[in-house]
């Protein structure tokens, strides 16, 4: 696990091969601080041509992965095949994969495994929608996904055999974990969390971490921030101690503003 601020660009479904060539090029000539992890995540169709153009200095990640090893899943893409083409990370458990498109977190916590199996990081995404801010569930929302991520990695729950649980933590190395809080209410909807709001639920997901994973996972895990970040506001979030980063969907289409929100520490 790397100590570096870690910031993400969700390119979303968005692009042409025209427009993602100007991103690219705007992106290979930006200034970008040493001491930060980026990656950039653009449609699948494009990921080829974007390893082919893109500075080394960024990862690549997919979108979205499929829950095992390829084969008969018409409209699917394997973790082994993103690999393939270089792929180093796949964003799963998007709010508009949960909300729009009907994962839940059982399939999430399966396609995070797999993935990770393969050698495949992930940025695993988790966040409350409004209505469930607004009824006070925002930590069990968020502890439950967490849950159902962890579950899968570490057999937490339903520990079948000790034999088991060290299997899987052998393979499961959590160096390769990012965990990104995007509230769903603030994804491109241009209302971001206040600083103070994310910190709140960055620092309860590490103390659910803490406790259910082991204080050492706990400390060196990135959480960042997703939902609407911005180069305007992206130097106030990154003041706060539990904010390891960004996840940045919008504002990643720009080269120049994503730079501003990789350079915001
Ligand atoms: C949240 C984010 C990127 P945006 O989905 O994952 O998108 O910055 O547009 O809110």
């Amino acid at each position: 696990q790397s100590d570096y601020f870690f910031v993400g660009g969700n390119w979303k479904c968005n692009g042409t091969k025209d427009s993602i060539s100007k991103l690219v090029s705007d992106l290979n000539s930006a200034k970008l601080e040493a001491d930060v992890d980026v990656v950039v995540s653009p449609p699948f169709v494009y990921i080829d041509q974007v390893k082919n153009s893109l500075t080394d200095r960024i990862e690549i990640s997919a979108q979205n992965s499929w829950v095992g090893k390829g084969g008969a899943f018409t409209g699917e893409i394997s973790v082994e095949q993103l690999k393939d083409i270089g792929c180093k990370w796949v964003i799963l458990g998007h709010s508009e994969r949960r909300h729009v498109i009907g994962e839940d977190d059982q399939f999430i916590g399966k396609k995070a495994a797999y993935a990770l199996t393969q050698n495949l990081k992930v940025i695993a995404c988790i966040g409350e929608k409004l209505d469930e801010r607004e009824t006070g569930k925002t930590f069990d929302v968020c502890f439950q996904q967490m849950k159902a991520f962890a579950g899968r990695l570490l057999l937490l729950i339903d520990v079948s055999s000790l034999v088991d649980y060290i299997v899987t933590n052998m393979v499961v190395n959590w160096d390769d974990v990012v965990i990104a809080y995007e509230p769903v209410w603030a994804i491109g909807t241009g209302k971001v969390a206040t600083p103070q709001q994310a910190q709140e639920v960055h620092v309860a997901v590490r103390d659910w971490i803490k406790k259910n994973v082991s204080a050492e996972v706990a400390s060196k895990t990135r959480i960042i921030y997703g939902g609407s970040v911005n180069g305007s506001n992206c130097a106030e979030l990154a003041k706060e101690e539990d904010i390891d980063g960004f996840l940045v969907g919008g504002a990643s289409l720009k080269g120049p503003e994503f730079a501003t929100i990789v350079n915001a520490v």
